[in-house]
């Protein structure tokens, strides 16, 4: 194994594990830029006009298909080059694999597609690389070196030896110990290759799982790139003049789908095909209705703005947002399933195997229960639930929203519990009354004087009757309301505040549309929503 071919497929082998990895890694977090289509987009780009020209006239249409494999081969000489360096200087392959590296990070960093989380890929396909070559040549490639250089002294010696004994050459008799060596030398050669061929059927099943895996959320994003969507039958109200204050800080009135809170159990965002995706109703219904997602655009759409939250949301935090969401009623498809007498509950299921329990009632009264496809004028995004998910007014979304829906169950809670409820959650989750301050934030340095606070509360199904606040533990002083888009949504509070200089305390509190005051009361999420008053503390100068 001292042949220096034993040391290139080492580093082959190492490089192809590392790439391999870095492109599965790739297919999750960052499908439409992977490390090795990122460098060949690079070298596109740098190629000058006429040479790319002369490609594409070339091989056509296959002009990409020739880049990857030109690059394959690159990429295998080097790799190769890598173990052989390893051989004649320590640390000289590992330097060559780390300029991979970086080459492949600068090729992230000028792919306009790529995220943050595009950088991990090639950090992680060095790491493993170089972390690998240093195993197999301790493990290996250096011992096997040692042996060898030892049995090299001994058979120049033993020559030399014989030469003194009589003129002429013999053959050098092999001594046990010789043969010893040779026989655990020979073992050792077959690890080694046993090692190379696991680790190169490896490289093939991660290569392999991340093109599929990159082919499911690219075929699925160009699907939905083709949806178009339904008029809705009805149409959102449109939101009043006035209902987003202009307070800078303040949360807009509806969330920006980029930044719209996302909570899911999906370590990978499910890729489901609108193509061949359906919905079924089971369970307790007079007929089991199946529909695909052209029979579900087809149906009468309704359009709403919904404010939807999560349970886990601490007093103050961000795991609430708002949007306009287009979907079908989900009481008109339990109407047309027949729902028998004696079932309470519905079981949502997701692709994922997720699965929410939602009181009957909430799908059936006149609330806007809806199987969303649409969200701000827009398909779902893939992590938002494309083709379709649930949507509950005033219930949080572990009992309710489920995303990439594929099963609605009509069942009771006797019978069925949702993902979350065995885990120790509230089998029920109406949202709570809640409020938040957005200006100031907490540790804020603002002017003393006149100041404008501001934030939102909501209390979705029962809409919101008044918000107060109270500034270092006086009286609750009434808030101005800003006009709600509806009872489901949050709705925009300001007060102005005379600061003295100095810190201060804000604390803000809702009263619903019931007319019940938020509560004081201190709860964590779990198991069924945090409560208490949001509040800040800030300096005034
Ligand atoms: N398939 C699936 N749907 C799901 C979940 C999930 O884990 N899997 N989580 C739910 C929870 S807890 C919440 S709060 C909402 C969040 O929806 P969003 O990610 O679109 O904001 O989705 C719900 N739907
Ligand atoms: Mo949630």
């Amino acid at each position: 194994m001292q042949a220096r071919r034993y040391w290139g497929l080492a580093g082959l082998v190492c490089v192809a594990v590392g790439v391999a990895l870095g492109e599965l890694l790739a297919a999750f977090t960052s499908p439409a830029a992977s490390p090795v289509s990122a460098v060949g987009q690079a070298v596109i780009g740098l190629l000058p006009g006429q040479v790319k020209e002369w490609a594409i006239h070339l091989f056509g249409t296959a002009d990409k298909t020739v880049l990857l494999l030109t690059m394959v081969l690159v990429m295998g000489l080097l790799a190769f080059s890598a173990g052989v360096l390893e051989k004649a200087r320590r640390g000289m392959g590992m330097v060559l694999i780390g300029a991979f590296g970086v080459v492949g990070l600068a090729a992230v960093a000028v792919n306009a597609q790529a995220s943050i989380l595009a950088y991990a890929a090639p950090i992680v396909a060095a790491g493993v690389a170089m972390g690998l070559l240093s195993w197999v040549r301790g493990r290996f490639l250096d011992d096997d070196l040692a042996l060898h250089q030892a049995s090299e002294l001994r058979a120049a010696k033993m020559a030399a030896d014989s030469k003194g004994v009589s003129g002429k050459q013999k053959t050098p008799t092999r001594t046990p110990a010789a043969i010893r060596e040779t026989s655990a030398r020979e073992a050792s050669r077959r690890k080694f290759l046993v090692t190379m061929g696991t680790g190169a059927a490896l490289a093939v099943v991660a290569g392999g799982a991340s093109t599929i895996f990159r082919r499911a959320s690219v075929v699925v994003t160009e699907l939905r790139a083709m949806v178009r969507l339904p008029m809705p039958k009805k149409p959102a109200a449109p939101i009043p003049a006035g209902a987003q204050l202009d307070i800078p800080g303040i949360t807009s009135l509806v969330t920006d789908p980029e930044t719209f809170y996302r909570i899911d159990t999906a370590l990978v965002v499910p890729a489901v095909n609108s193509d061949t995706w359906t919905v079924k109703v089971t369970g307790m219904v007079e007929r089991e209705i199946t529909l695909n997602y052209a029979q579900l655009l087809a149906k009468p759409m309704v359009e709403e703005h919904i404010t939807i939250g999560c349970v886990s949301n601490e007093v103050g935090g961000g795991l609430v947002g708002n949007a306009r969401w287009l979907g079908w009623p989900v009481r008109e498809l339990l109407a047309e399933a027949g729902v028998l007498p004696g079932a309470d509950m519905v079981l949502s299921r997701s692709t994922d195997g997720f699965t929410a329990g939602t009181p009957l009632e909430a799908m059936t009264d006149d609330r806007n229960s809806m199987i969303a496809v649409g969200m701000d004028g827009e398909p779902l995004s893939l992590v938002h639930g494309y083709p379709a998910r649930m949507v509950v007014p005033g219930l949080y979304g572990y009992v309710s929203a489920t995303k990439w829906l594929m099963e609605l169950k009509v069942t009771t809670f006797a019978a069925d519990q949702g993902y979350w409820t065995p885990l120790g959650w509230s089998a029920l989750g109406p949202i709570k009354t809640a409020s938040r301050i957005d200006v100031p934030r907490s540790g804020a340095k603002p002017s003393a004087g006149q100041f404008t606070a501001a934030g939102v509360a909501w209390a979705p199904e029962r809409g919101i009757s008044a918000v107060e606040v109270a500034l270092d533990g006086g009286s609750w002083v009434k808030a101005t309301l800003a006009e709600a888009i509806n009872k489901d949504t949050w709705v925009q509070w300001k007060v102005s505040l005379d600061l003295a200089a100095g810190g201060h305390e804000l604390k803000v509190r809702a009263v619903d549309g019931e007319g019940t005051v938020q509560t004081a009361t201190l709860a964590a999420p779990a198991p069924n929503g945090a409560s208490g008053h949001h509040t800040v503390n800030f300096t005034a100068q």
